[in-house]
């Protein structure tokens, strides 16, 4: 299985990547973050130390003034010490058993930041595979969500970002990711 698989949504490069989100050049990359904002484990605390005290300070102030984020929501602050501009911080759903609303919280999570990033006219934007370590969404069924979440919004803000790419920690996240984007039925009714 090749390492990077490259794709085109409305006018969208969707790309598909191993690697580590902290190190991506892009203009955001997302935090797959905890409702508190604090640095805790896996992607979150990878980021926060690449980031430096700058961005934990920054996600610390967004934290006060709002208080904790909801599953589904996203905010932004600057990126610190990161190659990117800026982080976009959104918290996924714990996994449940998958009949607890997981799936429409996972979605809005991917597009809360895509909106974010739009909003902020950001042009690039780099996911980790929201949910899937510590909060125990099961890899498979949290990818056709995500890439069914993104193609949505592509198709829905034709040109507003030049590049999503989704960077899988694992070949074998990337493997389904890629499998789940060549299953990926399309939608009878749009997808919400
Ligand atoms: N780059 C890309 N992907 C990574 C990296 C990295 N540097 N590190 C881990 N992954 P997780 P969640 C993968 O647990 O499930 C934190 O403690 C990882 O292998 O980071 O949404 C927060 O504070 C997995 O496939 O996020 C929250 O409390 C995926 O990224 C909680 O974890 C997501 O794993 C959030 O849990």
């Amino acid at each position: 299985m090749s390492e990077r698989f490259e794709t085109e949504v409305a006018g969208t490069r969707l790309v598909l990547v191993r690697g580590d989100i902290t190190t991506q050049d892009v203009d955001a990359v997302v935090n797959a973050a905890n409702p508190q904002l604090t640095p805790g484990g896996g992607v979150s605390g990878a980021i926060h130390r690449a980031g430096g005290p700058e961005l934990t300070r920054a996600a610390a102030a967004v934290r006060r003034e709002r208080g904790p984020l909801s599953p589904g929501e996203a905010v932004i602050t600057p990126a610190g010490n990161l190659r990117a501009r800026r982080v976009v911080h959104t918290v996924g759903p714990i996994w449940r058993g998958g009949r607890h609303g997981e799936a429409e919280l996972l979605a809005r999570a991917y597009r809360s930041c895509l909106a974010l990033a739009v909003e902020h006219g950001l042009r690039s934007i780099a996911f980790p595979s929201i949910s899937t370590g510590v909060y125990g969404y099961p890899v498979e069924e949290a990818a056709p969500v995500a890439l069914g979440a993104v193609r949505w919004f592509l198709r829905e803000h034709p040109g507003a970002l030049d590049e999503v790419r989704f960077v899988l920690f694992s070949d074998g996240d990337l493997a389904t990711y890629r499998r789940a984007w060549e299953g990926l039925p399309e939608p009878a009714v749009p997808e919400r």
